[in-house]
């Protein structure tokens, strides 16, 4: 024993651990930075570069807009607690998207048609630049209504103070509408037709049916229900949060529109999250302005494939913004814990956003993409770059020079022997295919990818991988975010996720690029065809003794085209 070198003892960890034989040659030493992360050792949880508030729960965002060249971003916040409830719209602005100034709440309990709960809303610029708001309030009753608030200081920058309508609630359920009145809330941003009318959507449910009601106004106070919903699905529960946007047909990347905008040259994103899936859904499609009717391409009573999702991690209730500053369309979405409620309530805190990301859709006009907004990039220090080399099966590598704990690395490979991929019969659910061959499950092409997170013995590590298969004579990439060993406390959800990417690595390379931030991990394949979110709770690997590494599992070697990694700064995130 005291003969074998560190190198061999790390491979039979990893051979051990992930129950597989590796024969590997190449193993960097650990030669890591120190750089601080500024998270105490009792909180190594807390992230450094994701959005936050220094307490208590969060949820959905709400409300973003960009004012007099600030950002706002509203959030339903429980300012007692770290588990849902007394919720108000807690309140931050920003200059980048990175950095944020958190403000006094800005919408809380205070008239008849709230005064239970401020729950999900939107913002929208009227003429003259005016913004206004509309959320879901909780009466008396616990009906959900819909509320109109308006900033009392348009000089303000910050809109610090609110006001809300002498009318609410502008939309509520009546026996006359028969809406029900706990399955109708949390309204859009409105866009303006060419007849002048304001349209907004309201998340709702009749039975299984999901609806996104539909209601209009020429003076956005005065609503009137349309007489259809823009949209519905059987079977598909509540949809809550919807969000609907116009996006270029073939346009150039990152190009957004704004939320009014329509005619030939555009596309329909309906996005809808699911109360009953937990996950946040979309459809894209032709939206008939005359009749006021989505038509997706591909809807949810559509049994041939499945409705895209923006994320196949833990990830909800988001909502975009058309940025006017930068050209671009902007989402926000809310990532929940994967710990237990007794955890939250231990460290005092619960919910965090991801990064911003830019999002508009692809050449194929089948999906979207979404990528990091360019600004986190500002965050980047001490970048790592390894010149292009072969991964060889079984191999493993350490990445060193980097704040492993809070990092952004980007990786691409290309895949060669495509004769070596596993062939697939039957179609199967990417998520459970990827519970089912993990990281330690030896494959053909793959799995390889990044184990991040991961403890020096590799007792603790989230594996975010490739996997290529033979299906129906085509290429079929399987990305998987296995944090099924990121934790020795079992007693969180470590249940792995996994998608399929629409890249054919026969014609271009893989890439995968993955924000770490101590317990969250962003993951975009293929160029951010698809966005997997993890929450972890690492014991071992966490602050400076994180560790990243490159790894390959498969029988095929694959190359590295480019390793770039780089260490993140803490961001200054509502003070913290
Ligand atoms: N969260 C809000 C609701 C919304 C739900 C309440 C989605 O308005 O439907 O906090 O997470």
């Amino acid at each position: 024993m005291a003969n074998l070198s560190p190198i061999i003892l790390l491979l039979a960890l990893f051979s051990l651990i992930y129950g597989n034989a590796i024969a590997s040659h190449h193993v960097h030493r650990n030669l890591q930075t120190h750089q601080s992360s500024d998270s105490s050792s009792n909180q190594p949880y807390r992230t450094a570069y994701h959005f936050q508030p220094p307490k208590n729960w969060i949820n959905d965002p709400n409300g973003p807009m960009r004012y007099k060249g600030l950002y706002h971003l509203f959030y339903q916040y429980n300012p007692k607690g770290s588990v849902w409830g007394n919720i108000v719209w807690a309140h931050s602005v920003s200059k980048d998207l990175v950095n944020w100034i958190p403000l006094d709440a800005a919408i809380f309990p205070s008239q008849p048609s709230d005064i239970n709960g401020c729950w999900s809303g939107s913002a929208t610029m009227l003429p003259g630049g005016k913004p206004v708001i509309l959320y879901t309030g909780i009466d008396p009753n616990n009906h959900q209504v819909q509320n109109l608030a308006f900033p009392k200081n348009l000089s303000d920058p910050f809109l610090r103070e609110w006001i809300k309508s002498p009318k609410n609630p502008l939309m509520a359920p009546t026996v006359a509408n028969k809406i029900n009145s706990t399955s109708f809330r949390d309204p859009t941003t409105a866009w303006k037709g060419k007849d002048g009318y304001w349209r907004v959507l309201i998340g709702n449910k009749v039975n299984s049916v999901g609806r996104a009601v539909l209601y209009k106004s020429k003076d956005f106070v005065n609503w009137v229900e349309a007489k259809q919903p823009l949209h519905s699905a059987q079977g598909t529960g509540m949809w809550e949060c919807p969000d609907f946007f116009p996006v270029l047909n073939n346009g150039p990347i990152n190009v957004g529109l704004d939320t009014s905008v329509d005619g030939d040259h555009v596309r329909h994103v309906l996005k809808v999250s699911l109360d009953d899936k937990k996950h946040d859904y979309y459809l894209i499609g032709t939206y008939d302005a005359s009749q006021d009717v989505f038509t997706p391409d591909n809807g949810f009573e559509d049994n041939s494939q499945p409705v895209l999702r923006y994320d196949y991690g833990k990830y909800y209730a988001s909502k975009t913004i058309f940025d006017d500053g930068k050209n671009r369309r902007v989402l926000f979405g809310w990532v929940n814990e994967s710990s237990s409620q007794n955890d939250d309530i231990k460290k005092g805190w619960s919910g965090i956003h991801t990064i911003p990301r830019s999002i508009w859709l692809h050449k194929s006009g089948k999906q979207l993409i979404q990528w990091p907004v360019q600004e986190i990039e500002n965050l980047r220090v001490n970048p790592v770059n390894w010149p292009t080399r072969l991964l060889k099966g079984g191999e493993l590598l350490q990445v060193n020079g980097i704040t492993a704990v809070q990092a952004d690395v980007e990786i691409s490979f290309q895949v060669r022997e495509f004769q070596k991929a596993e062939v697939l019969k039957n179609w199967a659910d990417p998520q459970i295919l990827c519970g089912m061959k993990g990281a330690g499950v030896k494959g053909g092409i793959g799995p390889f990818g990044l184990l991040v997170l991961a403890s020096k013995d590799l007792q603790e590590s989230t594996a975010v991988f490739f996997r290529i298969f033979r299906y129906q004579n085509k290429n079929l990439v399987l990305m998987c975010s296995d944090q099924s060993r990121s934790s020795l406390n079992k007693e969180n959800d470590m249940t792995p996720f996994g998608t399929f990417v629409d890249v054919d690595p026969l014609h271009e390379n893989l890439s995968l690029r993955t924000l770490i931030d101590h317990s969250v991990v962003e993951s975009f394949g293929g160029e951010g065809k698809a966005c997997i979110t993890s929450r972890v709770y690492p014991t071992l690997a966490i602050n400076e003794k994180a560790q990243l590494y490159a790894f390959n599992n498969g029988t095929s070697s694959v190359r590295i085209t480019r390793l770039s990694a780089w260490s993140m700064k803490k961001a200054n995130i509502n003070g913290n």
